[in-house]
């Protein structure tokens, strides 16, 4: 006997929200009323050595559910996120993929934390017609992934020049570039490209490439060959345990001129790797706490209020992949009930809609190309200031 689909699908959904409350596996939010809550899948690196990334993606989005929720969800029906931990490879995300979608029935997923993880876990998600917005992906190729992959994250072609235009700001007389990567991940190897086209537009030297694996603790061998050709600008792109390490011991080899982190530096918590030699690093930035819009000042006084510090890009770039599904389900949702409608259809109306959208999120407003790339006006640089001590720092915005 053939069983009505919808009935199936919505108490598949049931079971699945049922069982996340008591489940220690799929991580849920409490607060609230969750029997019928919307579930919206978060897929970050909450373990390993990535979670010094995702570990700001979890306070973003789990500020975003309560800040929509507050307003009344999805008019009238909370969401509820449901994270699970992708670590740090490709396997993990590929595993907290498959549960999102299969035992958690989410709508859509927010995440992976890498472009690395995304090249693997993202087509599992678009096979299955689930949307994914990777929420800081930023390597070439993303979007292109599927019709179901798009981004909050601006890509690093457009990020990443400008903390080399505020390099040259900050000191006209560079000439040498000495560039590092971390040759066994997918947007460090995007972004070197960046970054070396960026160097020869601009007329510079580029001296040396030198690589590294994010696994790396020691970088003598290489920190000693480039200094010998002594740049006046280094520029690393890797994550971040990799990244502060390599930024500390340039300086401990004596180092003095500017160094450019990429991406994958940009959280404080590098600030215990390299301490005060973390001192005066460049980072481009998609994302900027002094933005005007109402929905950061919102989201900016929830995160100090907890955090005790401005928020950082990867918590900002979390809630807005949080408020585009949100937003693009309350459009959804006014027709016909989103918990009426069959799982798999909600989830190619979701991706159709939330393609057509206009946000106003902490990024500023944004919207998507139909592929499912990020358009985007404004970026930023900040310089990391330490406290004397080393102990602790903050990003400064230049002007
Ligand atoms: C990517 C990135 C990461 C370094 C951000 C967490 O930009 O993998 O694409």
């Amino acid at each position: 006997m053939k069983m009505n689909r919808r009935l199936i699908l919505w108490s598949g959904l049931a079971i699945a929200l049922a069982s996340c409350s008591t489940s220690n596996s799929g991580s849920t939010s409490a607060g609230g009323d969750t029997a019928n809550a919307i579930p919206i899948g978060i897929g970050v690196a909450q373990t390993s050595n990535v979670a010094l990334l995702g570990q700001e993606q979890v306070a973003g989005a789990r500020i975003a559910e309560k800040y929509f929720n507050d307003k009344g969800g999805i008019n009238g029906t909370p969401i509820k996120l449901v994270f699970q931990d992708t670590a740090g490879d490709e396997a993990g995300a590929i595993n907290a993929f498959q549960t999102l979608i299969t035992q958690n029935k989410v709508v859509g997923i927010v995440g992976p934390t890498l472009s690395q993880q995304a090249f693997g876990a993202s087509p599992i998600a678009d096979r299955a017609k689930v949307p994914v917005i990777g929420p800081s992906n930023t390597a070439k190729g993303i979007p292109q992934i599927g019709e179901f992959v798009s981004r909050v994250s601006a890509p690093v072609s457009v990020v990443a020049p400008n903390s080399v235009a505020a390099a040259l700001k900050l000191n006209p007389n560079i000439k040498k570039v000495a560039v590092f990567f971390a040759q066994n991940d997918a947007f460090s190897k995007s972004e070197t490209e960046i970054f070396q086209q960026t160097v020869k537009d601009r007329k510079l030297d580029l001296v040396t490439i030198q690589k590294f694996q994010t696994t790396d603790t020691d970088f003598q061998t290489q920190a000693t060959a480039a200094l010998n050709l002594k740049p006046d600008l280094v520029i690393i792109s890797g994550l971040a345990a990799d990244g502060g390490n390599l930024v500390r011991q340039l300086r401990e080899l004596g180092y003095q001129g500017l160094i450019i982190g990429g991406n994958g530096l940009n959280t404080s918590n590098i600030f215990p790797v390299c301490k005060q030699l973390c001192d005066g690093l460049l980072i481009a930035q998609a994302y900027n706490p002094e933005q005007p819009g109402e929905v950061n000042k919102a989201f900016r006084e929830a995160y100090v209020a907890q955090y005790k510090k401005q928020p950082p890009q990867f918590s900002a770039q979390a809630f807005a992949g949080v408020q585009v599904f949100v937003e693009a389900l309350q459009a959804l949702d006014k027709p016909t009930k989103v918990a009426q409608q069959p799982l798999p259809d909600l989830r190619v109306a979701l991706n159709q809609q939330l393609l057509k959208g206009k946000y106003n999120t902490p990024l500023g407003e944004i919207s998507f190309t139909p592929a499912g790339e990020i358009n985007q006006k404004e970026f930023y640089v900040a310089q990391i200031k330490m406290n004397p001590d080393g102990g602790d720092g903050k990003f400064t915005f230049l002007k």
